[in-house]
């Protein structure tokens, strides 16, 4: 899978989002591409991968074929895609995965399992107290897990910063091994849709 193979899938969606052929939610990737290439580089076929509302790339680079990927979110699946064949899920309700994540990676370690759980979210999430207690608890007992956190600025359409008032997000000097903390531009396409107005 190429950065440009991931912005043309995108793409293809945006297209059948505007045509009316998707009767539902999707939450569009951009910008973050070569971050999200190069994090996948150290995820395994026996790792399980939890993300948001908005997981095409992660579906795609967790092996999801292509065809298989677009029915899902061409019948209305994007907002939530699990695929337990190829350990991946994702929830709509923000932080909804996390303690999920943290459940995976309990019993890994308590199997000794030799895999591990990497689980995205939003910097907004990240702030969130759900993501502190999971997060602390993790690392605390030393769990199979990493957290990737993606910041496009943005919670929806309220500025994360703003919101919060803070200079320095939470988790930003925070990176280590459990850790990895990325900014990126997601502009090109709205929080939700593909920038044309759609009702439902
Ligand atoms: C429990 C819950 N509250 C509110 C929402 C509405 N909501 C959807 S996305 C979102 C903001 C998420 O921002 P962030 O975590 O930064 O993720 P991004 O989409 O920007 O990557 C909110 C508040 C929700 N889905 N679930």
């Amino acid at each position: 899978m190429t950065k440009e193979e991931l912005i043309s899938f995108e793409a293809e969606i945006a297209e059948c989002f505007n045509r009316l052929m998707i009767k539902a939610p999707i939450h569009l990737s951009n910008g973050n591409e070569e971050k999200m290439l190069e994090i996948f580089q150290n995820i395994n076929e026996d790792d399980w991968v939890l993300c948001s509302w908005r997981s095409h790339y992660q579906c795609l680079l967790k092996g999801v074929p292509k065809d298989r990927l677009k029915s899902d979110i061409m019948s209305g699946r994007s907002i939530a895609l699990c695929y337990r064949d190829y350990r991946i899920i994702s929830s709509g309700i923000v932080a909804g995965v996390l303690p999920i994540a943290a459940g995976i990676a309990i019993d890994i370690k308590n199997k000794k399992g030799k895999n591990k759980v990497f689980c995205f979210m939003g910097e907004m999430t990240s702030e969130s107290g759900i993501a502190h207690e999971s997060i602390k608890y993790c690392i605390n007992k030393k769990l199979p897990i990493h957290f990737i956190i993606e910041d496009n600025g943005k919670s929806v359409c309220t500025d994360t910063k703003e919101a919060w008032g803070y200079d320095t997000a939470s988790y930003e000097k925070y990176p280590n091994e459990y850790v990895t903390y990325y900014k990126y531009d997601g502009s090109k396409y709205p929080h939700s849709g593909s920038g044309k107005r759609i009702q439902f």
